[in-house]
C-alpha cells in the first residue's frame, strides 16, 4: 500500500507539476476526454463465454437487451491453447471456463444476429490470437460487414502469460514476434480495432499490490513499442489503439490514484519516444473489479466489494468496466447473478450522478498526493527492471515471479493472521449462510456436439484448399518478415480449424513448457510471532517425529488451468509449516503425476483446480494410480468447487476439499489429522 497520513493539506500538493492540468489534456492524468462520462459514459463490458457457441450468443444478446453496451468474449481454456475440441489433451476442459470455439462457423454462430458493425466486441484471447483474430475477421467479412467497420480489442497481450495466467503456446520470443504481427496487421486493415490491451489486471488476481501491477504492465507495453517500432511502424499511426487494462481491488484510495497515475505514466512514456498527436498519447483503459478480493464464504458480500470496486475505476476515469458476479467464488455466473453485476455499473451510471463531472478527484489533497506517490513507486521499479535488462530478462531470472508471489505470500499471512480483515472469512463469521444456485454445464453434452461439428466441417470442406494454405501458413513462420495473421486469415477462410493453424505454427516454433516455482521462508516469516501458526508448527513438528522424517507432499495442477496462485501459496505454507514439497508443472497429465510420485516417498497430494474440470480430472487421476496409492496418499482438492460435487469427490477417494478462502492453518491441520489417521 501506498503511504497514508492522517489528513493532507495544500502544502502536500503545492510542488505537483500537474495540478493544474486538465481531463482531456496532456498528461491525461485527469483523464483522456475533455468532457468524460458526460459525453459518452464508459462501456459496460461484461465478460461472458461459456458451453457452446449458441449458448454464448444468447446470453450475449440477453446482455445488449438488459443494458450492456459492449460484447467480451470468454473462451474456454482448451481454445486459450490451440486445442480443437476433439484434442486428447483437452477433452476435461471443453466448454467450461468459456466457450468453445473450433473454426470460423463456430465464431459466426458466436456472433449471429448481432450487428458487429454497432457493437463492439472484445476478445481476451493471447495464446491462441492469430486462428481467433482471424475468424473474427471471416466472420465479420461472411456476414457482410467490412473490416473498417470492426470495432473491438484483441487481448494480444503475451507477455503477462508467462508470468501469471499462462495461456501461452509458443516461447516467449516467437510469441513477440506474432504480437507484432497483430498489431502491425490491424494498424492498416482494421483501424477501428484495439490491437492489444495490455493487461495489469491479472498480476493483482495473481497477487500484485496496485503499483507493482502498474509497472509490470508498463514495463510489458514498452517491449511491445520496442519490438513494434522495431518494424518501422510510426507510433502516431499504431498507438492510439495500444489499450489497457487493469483490475480494481479493495484498496479504494489506491485504485482510483493507480488509475491516474497511469495515464500520466504513459503519456510520458509515448511523448519521450517521440509521438507527437494527443490521440497516440492518451491511454483508454479497461477495469475489471477483482475476482481475489471475493468470498466464497457469504457470497451476497461480495455484490457490496464490487461495488465499491467499480466506484473506484470509474472514479479513476476507465473507459469500460466489467464487474464481477457474486457468486465468482462458487462458478461462472447465473443468469440472475450476472443481471445483478451488470445493474450496479447501470445504477452507478444512471441513479447516482457521478457521470455528472470529470475526474470528481482532481484537486484532492491526498489524492493529488497518492497520484504523485504512486508513479513515483512505478517509475522505482521500472528503474530496477531497465536495471535488470528490461522486462524479459527481468521474467528470465524469477524476479516478476519472486515480487509478485511476495506479495501475495504477504497478503495470505496479513489474512490468516487476522491483520488484513474480511468479513465473513476471518471476521464476523456466519454459520448458518444459505448457497446460493450455480451455473452447470453440461460439457459433456457440449463436446459431443464439437467433435461432430468438426467431423462435419473436415467432410465438407476443400482438403487440398485447407492443406494448402496450412503449409503456406508454415512457411510463412520460418519467414520473419511474412505477417503470419494474414496466412491464418487464409487458413481460417478455407475452413482450416484453430487446432490445425496451431500444429502448422508449431511445425516451425515448439510448445512452451515453463517450470513451477514457490517461495520459502517468507510465509512463516510474516508469521513467526503468531501463536496460531507456532502451534500448528508443534502439529507439524509431532508429526515429523512420529514419521521419522518430514512429510512429504506433492501439489499439482491437472488438465489445462493455468491458475496457479493458490497452489503456490499452499505449498510455500506447507513447506514453512515443516513438509518437504514439490508442485509439479502445470498442464500434468495422470501418467506424469504418477511417474512424480514414484519418485519419492510421498505422504499427500495436492490437486488444485479452479477450472471446473474437477469431477473428470480427479477420477481421471486416482483411475491411474489406482486403489493402492490412493489408500497410501492422503488426497486432497483445493480450489473452486461447489458443494454438491464434494460428495462425488469423497467417492472418489479424496479426504478433503479446501474451496477459496480456507487458511493455511485450516488446511495445515486437516492434512496432518488425515495422515496420523
Ligand atoms: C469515448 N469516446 C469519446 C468519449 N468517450 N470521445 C469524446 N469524449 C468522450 N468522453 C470515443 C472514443 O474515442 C472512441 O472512439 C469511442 O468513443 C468509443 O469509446 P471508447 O472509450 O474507445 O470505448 P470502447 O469502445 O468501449 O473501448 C474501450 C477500450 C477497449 C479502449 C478500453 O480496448 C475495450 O473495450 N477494452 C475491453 C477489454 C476487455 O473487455 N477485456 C476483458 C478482459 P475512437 O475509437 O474513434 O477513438 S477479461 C480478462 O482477461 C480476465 C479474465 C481472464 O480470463 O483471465
Ligand atoms: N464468464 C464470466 N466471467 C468470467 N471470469 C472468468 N471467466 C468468466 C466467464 N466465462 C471472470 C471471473 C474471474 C475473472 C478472471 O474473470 O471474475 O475472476
Amino acid at each position: 500500500m501506498v503511504e497514508r497520513k492522517p489528513f493532507y493539506s495544500a502544502d502536500d500538493i503545492r510542488h505537483l507539476e500537474y495540478q493544474h492540468s486538465r481531463p482531456g489534456e496532456a498528461p491525461f492524468l485527469r483523464g483522456p476526454f475533455t468532457q468524460m462520462y458526460r459525453h459518452k459514459p464508459w462501456t459496460i463490458r461484461q465478460y461472458t463465454g461459456f458451453a457452446n457457441a449458441e449458448a454464448s450468443n444468447a446470453a450475449f444478446k440477453q446482455t445488449l437487451a438488459e443494458g450492456g453496451q459492449g460484447l467480451s468474449v470468454a473462451f474456454d481454456l482448451a481454445t486459450h491453447l490451440g486445442f480443437d475440441s476433439d484434442h486428447p489433451a483437452a477433452q476435461a476442459d471443453v466448454a467450461r471456463t468459456g466457450v468453445a470455439i473450433d473454426s470460423v462457423e463456430d465464431m459466426k454462430r458466436l456472433f449471429a444476429g448481432i450487428d458487429l458493425s454497432r457493437v463492439s466486441v472484445s476478445m481476451t484471447m493471447n495464446g491462441a490470437v492469430l486462428p481467433i483474430m482471424a475468424a473474427f475477421i471471416v466472420a465479420g467479412e461472411e456476414s457482410g460487414v467490412a473490416r473498417e467497420q470492426l470495432r473491438g480489442t484483441i487481448q494480444n497481450d503475451i507477455l503477462k502469460e508467462f508470468m501469471v495466467r499462462n495461456t501461452y503456446i509458443f516461447a516467449p520470443k516467437p510469441s513477440l514476434r506474432i504480437c507484432a504481427d497483430v498489431v502491425d496487421y490491424l494498424s492498416h486493415a482494421l483501424p477501428n480495432f484495439n490491437s492489444m490491451s495490455i493487461s495489469g489486471y491479472h498480476f493483482q488476481e495473481a497477487g500484485a499490490e496496485p503499483a507493482l501491477e502498474l509497472a509490470l504492465t508498463l514495463a510489458n507495453a514498452r517491449a511491445y513499442l520496442d519490438a513494434i517500432s522495431a518494424r518501422g511502424l510510426d507510433l502516431d499511426h499504431f498507438c492510439h489503439r495500444l489499450s489497457f487494462f487493469f483490475g480494481v481491488g479493495m484498496n479504494f484510495f489506491d485504485e482510483i490514484a493507480k488509475l491516474r497515475a497511469a495515464r500520466l505514466l504513459w503519456c510520458e512514456e509515448v511523448e519521450h519516444r517521440g509521438a507527437r498527436s494527443d490521440r497516440a498519447k492518451r491511454m483508454k483503459m479497461h477495469c475489471q473489479t477483482s475476482g481475489w478480493s471475493l468470498t466464497a464464504q457469504e457470497p451476497h458480500n461480495n455484490l457490496i466489494r464490487t461495488t465499491i470496486e467499480a466506484m473506484a475505476g470509474v472514479f479513476g476515469g476507465t473507459q469500460s468496466l466489467h464487474t464481477n458476479a457474486y457468486d465468482e467464488a462458487l462458478s461462472l455466473p447465473t443468469e440472475h447473478s450476472a443481471r445483478l453485476a451488470r445493474n450496479t455499473q447501470l445504477i452507478l451510471q444512471q441513479e447516482t450522478g457521478i457521470c455528472d463531472v470529470a475526474d470528481p478527484w482532481g484537486g484532492s489533497y491526498m489524492m493529488e498526493s497518492l497520484t504523485q506517490q504512486m508513479a513515483d513507486k512505478v517509475r522505482d521499479y521500472l528503474r530496477q527492471i531497465d536495471a535488470m535488462g528490461g522486462i524479459l530478462a527481468a521474467l528470465e531470472s524469477g524476479w516478476v515471479s519472486e515480487q509478485i508471489h511476495g506479495q501475495a505470500l504477504r497478503a495470505q499471512s496479513r489474512i490468516d493472521n487476522g491483520q488484513r480483515p474480511i468479513i465473513g472469512v476471518n471476521r464476523f463469521v456466519s454459520d448458518d449462510e444459505a448457497r446460493p444456485p450455480v451455473r452447470a454445464i453440461d460439457a459433456d453434452e457440449v463436446l459431443h456436439q464439437q467433435r461432430q461439428r468438426l467431423q462435419r466441417l473436415k467432410e465438407t470442406r476443400d482438403t487440398s484448399r485447407v492443406e494448402a494454405a496450412l503449409a503456406d501458413l508454415t512457411t510463412a513462420a520460418a519467414s520473419p518478415t511474412a505477417n503470419l495473421l494474414a496466412f491464418t486469415i487464409e487458413a481460417i477462410r478455407a475452413r482450416a480449424t484453430l487446432g490445425e493453424c496451431t500444429q502448422a505454427l508449431l511445425k516451425q516454433m515448439r510448445r512452451h513448457q515453463a517450470d513451477a516455482h514457490y517461495l520459502a521462508g517468507r510465509y512463516g516469516l510474516e508469521r513467526r510471532q503468531d501463536t496460531q501458526w507456532r502451534s500448528v508448527r508443534r502439529e507439524v513438528d509431532a508429526y515429523h517425529q512420529l514419521l521419522g522424517r518430514a512429510p512429504r507432499a506433492l501439489l499439482v495442477k491437472l488438465g489445462l488451468d493455468g491458475h496457479d496462485r493458490g497452489v503456490r501459496l499452499v505449498a510455500s505454507g506447507l513447506k514453512d509449516a515443516g513438509f518437504d514439497v514439490d508442485i509439479s508443472a502445470l498442464f500434468s497429465t495422470p501418467e506424469q503425476v504418477q511417474r512424480m510420485l514414484d519418485s519419492a516417498p510421498y505422504d499427500a497430494l495436492g490437486i488444485s483446480l479452479l477450472s471446473g474440470a474437477h469431477l473428470p480430472l480427479v477420477e481421471q487421476l486416482l483411475n491411474t494410480l489406482g486403489p493402492q496409492s490412493c489408500d497410501r496418499l492422503g488426497v486432497f482438492v483445493g480450489g473452486i468447487i461447489p458443494d454438491q460435487d464434494i460428495p462425488a469427490l469423497t467417492a472418489m477417494g479424496v479426504d478433503a476439499v479446501f474451496p477459496p478462502g480456507s487458511s493455511m492453518e485450516a488446511i495445515i491441520r486437516k492434512l496432518i489429522t488425515v495422515l496420523a489417521d
